[in-house]
């Protein structure tokens, strides 16, 4: 009996740590698609503040990627060639404005580059 006991209580420990994982950030962590083309950057939502994962893809010819800088921080994703695609996972701050860029040649200056307020 006091083996059954112990069963259950060390069950309820595991599922008390069960439940914290499941309503974790990551689960409710946002998706924003980013599309690169020479010489536009376009994401698919305004990110909202908490975890950001961003799916960088590079629909275009030329090489490109995806800088990301704000709330002290900054972020960058490697040159993808064509085609090709990686993420970048950023904890974004409510009410901190975000500048987001492409770092390869002069495309910012072509027009790949934006801002968004994380709300
Ligand atoms: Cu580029």
């Amino acid at each position: 009996m006091k083996r059954i006991a112990v069963l259950i209580a060390v069950l309820g420990a595991a599922i008390g740590l069960m439940i914290p994982a499941v309503g974790s950030s990551a689960a409710q962590a946002q998706t924003v698609r980013v599309n690169e083309v020479s010489y536009r950057i376009s994401l698919s939502a305004r990110p909202k503040a908490g975890v950001v994962k961003f799916v960088i893809r590079n629909a275009g010819d030329d090489p490109h990627d995806f800088w990301l800088r704000g709330g002290g921080r900054r972020w960058k994703s490697r040159v993808l060639v064509e085609g090709g695609s990686a993420s970048l996972t950023a904890r974004l701050k409510k009410g901190v404005r975000y500048t987001y860029w492409c770092g390869v040649s002069d495309h910012a200056s072509e027009g790949m580059r934006g801002s968004f307020v994380a709300r």
